[in-house]
């Protein structure tokens, strides 16, 4: 009896310490000293107040706002702040009829692991080699797709094979994609570009590591050196290199479908050209002749697609893998002729600038598609660009009212971001929303850019509708049951390391497989289950702004301060 007492009041405590858990939505990494420290509880009790305790010792009394609805999380909700805490250690929240929250730090070090972790989570996508233990810990694992002597679908009509070995897998499938290979390689440079210490040589335990050169370059290169295969004798990039169909949830060694090189296409060929330009930059004092190989495989990317302009391209008959499918190339062409002309500075790249108008909108979803003309404008927007006055005038004032319009959208969204409309891979919407921002900060520096940014972390560790945070390995209640078939197929509990997973998507792709509830919220959608893979899958290009975001804040934090 007296043990069936203690252990129904261990449960009640159990969960209560969980409700309160689920309830009190906070940075479960938590925060630098100086930071904004800011909660939601999502069930409101009678209480008005909380609490920050430290060893059972309370070091902070708050007030809680009064009860918002927040429609697009379906919740009611009070906020608090106990931004006046600033002594390093570790602490709870409590409310009374709530109970306690995930314990979190204030410290300097919050970000320390997470980015290189998040960077090295290209690491372990690779394809083509073995991952040791020594560089991959317990989810070493063995060699899979070669990807020599690669047949062409049989569409192309071309007889023999194609080398294209290295690169990264694309996701939680085993594709070799351009356009997102392309993307995220741009956006990483970006990272390289504007932090070209955080990531440096030794950081990151790859098997580069020590060669001299940036960890996170290094990484890069893997990738870059497999899209240079992509590319055709006549210029033109070919689109994916993939099977017909998604294999099981299998490890690398054991997805044995054939894998097929794809037909050409403008979308991947031009933004192959634009990070070409860019790693030529990013090399040019690192390796010269690969620089230069770079370099010229750009340009003649660029005249395939002036002989190309419209050729879509779409997945052949039968072919179910990512199409990464595009009918409408401005941005592409935008992105390569930015990137072209910094490079080279050459007439031709700037009098296609010259007589672009760029739209200046953010578009939600999709961003592998749309997004690239604003990274055109973050390149051509450094003072050495060498940009006629005019056309920065007007780059500079587009942006900057870009991204004080997604301030103030996101003052008053909910859970203070800007987005409103949450789509497949809606957590890089939510990084790219502050990427923006961080870009403009470049021209006109605001607090309010810094604070959003951190939001935006708050978010993807925590401070969300689910109440888990949404990167793999991070956080007192991460993702555990990601749609990535090494993660499903390798027996091992925890999932790789270091992912973004893809996020809340009202559009709900894979309501076949997964029970979504009634009447879920869009902030709402998204399960930690592995047959997700409109929610709970990991991508390339939805972990390429993470190391950006970090770095964008702990620099500009600190400049905050001084
Ligand atoms: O991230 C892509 C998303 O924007 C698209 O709406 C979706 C459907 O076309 O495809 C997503 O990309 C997937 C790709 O097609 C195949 N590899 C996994 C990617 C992430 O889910």
């Amino acid at each position: 009896m007296k043990a069936y007492t203690l252990l129904s009041a261990l449960f009640l405590f159990l969960s209560f310490s969980a409700q309160g858990q689920d309830a009190i939505r906070l940075n479960q990494l938590g925060y630098h000293p100086q930071a904004a420290k800011t909660f939601v509880v999502a069930v409101p009790s009678a209480a008005t107040t909380f609490k920050v305790v430290q060893n059972g010792t309370t070091v902070f009394e708050g007030t809680l706002s009064e009860v918002q609805s927040w429609e697009m999380a379906g919740e009611e909700v009070r906020l608090g702040d106990f931004s006046e805490v600033q002594t390093p250690g570790t602490y709870t929240l409590q409310i009374e009829g709530v109970g306690s929250s995930h314990p979190f730090e204030i410290s300097t070090k919050i970000y320390e692991e997470l980015l290189p972790a998040s960077v090295r989570a290209y690491y372990y996508l690779r394809s083509g080699t073995s991952l040791p233990e020594e560089f991959a810990g317990k989810w070493h694992r063995k060699a899979g797709h070669p990807d020599l002597d690669v047949p062409f679908h049989p569409d192309l009509n071309r007889a023999g094979t194609m080398d294209s070995p290295k690169g990264w897998y694309d996701a939680g499938d085993y594709g070799k994609y351009v356009v997102n290979g392309a993307f995220s390689v741009g956006q990483l440079l970006l990272m390289h570009e504007r932090y070209p210490g955080a990531l440096k040589d030794g950081t990151m335990n790859i098997p580069e590591s020590g060669n001299g050169i940036s960890d996170l370059l290094d990484e890069i290169k893997y990738e870059t050196d497999w899209l240079l295969t992509m590319q055709d004798d006549d210029g033109g990039v070919f689109h994916k290199l993939t099977c017909e169909n998604f294999v099981g949830m299998v490890m690398p060694e054991e997805a044995n479908c054939e894998r097929l090189v794809m037909a050409k296409g403008v979308g991947g060929t031009l933004d192959f050209a634009a990070v070409m330009a860019k790693m030529h930059r990013a090399y040019g004092t690192i390796d010269e002749t690969y620089a230069l190989q770079c370099l010229e495989a750009s340009k003649k990317a660029w005249q395939w697609a002036l002989r190309h302009p419209q050729l879509e391209f779409k997945n052949p008959k039968g072919v179910i893998t990512g199409e990464y499918g595009d009918n409408h190339f401005g941005e592409e062409w935008f992105w390569a002729a930015a990137e072209l002309f910094r490079a080279t500075q050459g007439e031709e790249y700037l009098d296609y600038l010259k007589a672009q108008e760029l739209s200046f909108k953010y578009s939600y979803g999709d961003g592998w598609r749309k997004f690239m003309e604003l990274f055109g404008v973050f390149t051509l927007l450094d003072k050495d660009s060498n940009l006629p006055e005019d056309l920065r005038k007007t780059y500079e004032t587009g942006l900057v009212n870009l991204a004080d319009a997604l301030l103030e959208k996101s003052k008053s969204l909910d859970y203070h971001q800007a987005v409103d409309s949450y789509q497949w891979g809606s957590n890089s919407d939510i990084q790219n929303t502050v990427v923006v921002m961080a870009e403009a900060h470049r021209i006109q520096p605001k607090a309010d850019y810094v604070w959003a940014t951190q939001s935006a972390l708050d978010y993807l560790l925590g401070k969300n509708a689910t109440s888990y945070s949404f990167i793999t390995g991070f956080g007192s209640k991460p993702p555990k049951k990601i749609h990535h078939r090494p993660s499903e197929g390798d027996g091992i509990e925890d999932p790789v390391p270091g992912y973004v997973v893809g996020g809340p998507n009202m559009d709900r792709q894979d309501s076949q497989y997964v029970d979504y509830g009634k009447d879920v919220t869009p902030m709402k959608a998204w399960r930690d289950e592995v047959p997700s893979f409109a929610s709970n899958e990991i991508c390339i290009n939805w972990n390429c702004p993470l190391p950006y975001v970090i770095a964008f804040y702990e620099t500009s934090l600190q400049q905050l301060k001084n």
